[in-house]
């Protein structure tokens, strides 16, 4: 019963606030358009010295708002501080883009960092996404070697 009365009253309140308004949807605002939704970060079988295995390991990215957003001089990045820097991409809504560790030849879904070796840790590590100015815009985090990949 406390509940029911009380919640009119807050409705009210932010109503009238102008600060209580603006602070309601920031939560969502700080939510990147385009965000890591999977990291393979243990290629499959022993990390061996050729492409296939090098290869093994890659970071994909998801538009998951409504437009379309270029990630042009976007940074993945891991701990140890491998920079890959996004050319000239664009993607659609729900559309993806999967980063690949060695080498190969670009295309519009697939992108390679040209390396001969892998970079991220089996063990734990962090993908982190900044945007052209530097700022964070997502990072996912893994602490064991389990399955060898993590969602978000
Ligand atoms: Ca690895």
């Amino acid at each position: 019963m406390r509940i029911r009365i009380a919640a009119p009253a807050a409705l009210a309140v932010a109503a009238l606030s102008g600060a209580l308004l603006v602070t309601a949807p920031s939560a969502s605002a700080a939510t990147s358009p385009v965000q890591i939704s999977k990291v393979q970060y243990d290629s499959p079988g022993k990390d061996v010295h050729t492409n296939k295995s090098v290869n093994g390991e890659w970071v994909r990215l998801q538009n998951r708002s409504k437009g379309t957003v270029s990630i042009k001089g976007w940074k993945l990045t891991d701990t140890k501080r491998h920079v890959y820097t996004f050319g000239n991409v664009t993607l659609k809504k729900n559309q993806s883009v999967t980063v690949f560790t060695g080498k190969g030849k670009d295309t519009s879904a697939s992108k390679y960092q040209q390396r001969g070796w892998m970079i991220w840790n089996n063990t734990h590590d962090t993908a982190t996404l900044s945007d052209a100015k530097g700022k964070k815009k997502d990072a996912v985090k893994w602490t064991k070697p389990g399955k060898g990949y993590v969602t978000s």
